[in-house]
C-alpha cells in the first residue's frame, strides 16, 4: 500500500514512524488511519521498537480530524470510533515495545495514540489534552478507558470534563510520560531508549510486554499464576541460557531470538 500519511525509517530493527498530515496538524482522518493500520500489519518480522512521532515541529497528532467529524451520524461514529480503537489497540498488543516521542500537541485522538503505546516521551514543547466535550463528544479512540489506568481516575476525569490541555511538565508529573528532553534532543533520546530495549532478549522483553498487558485486568490470583506460565516459558528459550551464562562467565550476552 502506497502510504499519504506515513512516512517511515527503518534501520537496525528499529522502525520511526511518522504521522503526516501537516495541513490539519497531523489529524487522523479514516485513510490515515488505514494506512496505519496497514503499516502495523506488515511491519518486518526484524523490527524489534517502533517509535512514533508527528511530522514537524508544532504537533504530535492535533485529534481525530474534526472535518470528517463534523457530520457523521450514529452509526457512522460508532464505525469511525471503531476504526481508531481497533488501530490503536493492534499498537498496544503488537509484540515489540512502541514507544511515542510527542514533540507537540498530542490532543483528543493524538493523545489517545500516545496512550496506546508502551512508553510516552515528550518535548518540553508538548502539549496533551482531551478537548472532546468542547466538540460535543467524549474521547472515542479508547481514551476514557486508557488515560485512567495511565494517570489515575482522579486526573483522568479533571482532564476529559475540563478538556484542559497540560503542558509537558505537568504530564511528567502525574505520570502521563516518563521524560521530557529539548525538542531537538526528543528523537537522539526515543532512539537511545530504544537501543537499550535491544540490547535484551527479544523474547523476554516480548513476554514481559505480553504479561503486563494481559495481567492488568486479571484477578490476582490469576495474574499470577499467568506470569508463571510465560516466567517458565522463557526457560525454553536459547537466549535464557546465553543471558544467564554470559552473566555467570562475565562476558557480554548475544542473544539470538531463539
Ligand atoms: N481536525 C481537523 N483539522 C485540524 C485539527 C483537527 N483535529 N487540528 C488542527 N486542524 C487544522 C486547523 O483547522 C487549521 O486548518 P486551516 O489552516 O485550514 O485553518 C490547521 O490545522 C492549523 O491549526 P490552527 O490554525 O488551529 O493552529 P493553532 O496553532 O492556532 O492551534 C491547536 C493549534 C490548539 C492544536 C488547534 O488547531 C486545535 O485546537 N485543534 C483541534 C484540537 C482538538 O480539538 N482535537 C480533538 C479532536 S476530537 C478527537 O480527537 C476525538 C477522537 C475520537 C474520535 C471518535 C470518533 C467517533
Amino acid at each position: 500500500m502506497e502510504y499519504n500519511f506515513l512516512k517511515t525509517n527503518c534501520s537496525d530493527a528499529v522502525c520511526t514512524l511518522t504521522i503526516s498530515a501537516p495541513k490539519s496538524l497531523n489529524a487522523l482522518n479514516s485513510n490515515l488511519l488505514k494506512e496505519l493500520d496497514d503499516f502495523l500489519d506488515h511491519l518486518d518480522a526484524g523490527t524489534r521498537v517502533l517509535i512514533i512521532t508527528g511530522d514537524g515541529e508544532k504537533a504530535f497528532v492535533a485529534g481525530a480530524d474534526i472535518s470528517e467529524m463534523q457530520n457523521l451520524t450514529e452509526p457512522e461514529g460508532v464505525a469511525f470510533g471503531k476504526l481508531g480503537a481497533q488501530v490503536f489497540r493492534k499498537i498496544e498488543t503488537l509484540p515489540i515495545p512502541v514507544i511515542a516521542a510527542v514533540n507537540g500537541f498530542a490532543l483528543g485522538g493524538g493523545c489517545e495514540l500516545a496512550l496506546a503505546c508502551d512508553i510516552r516521551i515528550a518535548s518540553n514543547r508538548a502539549k496533551f489534552g482531551q478537548p472532546e466535550v468542547g466538540l460535543g463528544i467524549i474521547p472515542g479512540f479508547s481514551g476514557t478507558y486508557r488515560l485512567t489506568k495511565i494517570v489515575g481516575m482522579g486526573n483522568a476525569k479533571e482532564m476529559i470534563y475540563t478538556g484542559r490541555a497540560i503542558k509537558a511538565d505537568e504530564a511528567l508529573r502525574i505520570g502521563l510520560v516518563n521524560a521530557v528532553y529539548e525538542p531537538e534532543q526528543l528523537m537522539e533520546e526515543a532512539r537511545s531508549l530504544a537501543a537499550r530495549i535491544l540490547k535484551n532478549a527479544p523474547i523476554a522483553v516480548r513476554y514481559a510486554k505480553q504479561c503486563i498487558n494481559e495481567e492488568y485486568d486479571l484477578p490476582a490470583d490469576e495474574a499470577i499464576a499467568y506470569e508463571n506460565t510465560m516466567f517458565g516459558k522463557c526457560f525454553a528459550t536459547k537466549d535464557q541460557k546465553a543471558g544467564m551464562t554470559a552473566f555467570l562467565t562475565k562476558s557480554e550476552a548475544h542473544f539470538t531470538n531463539e
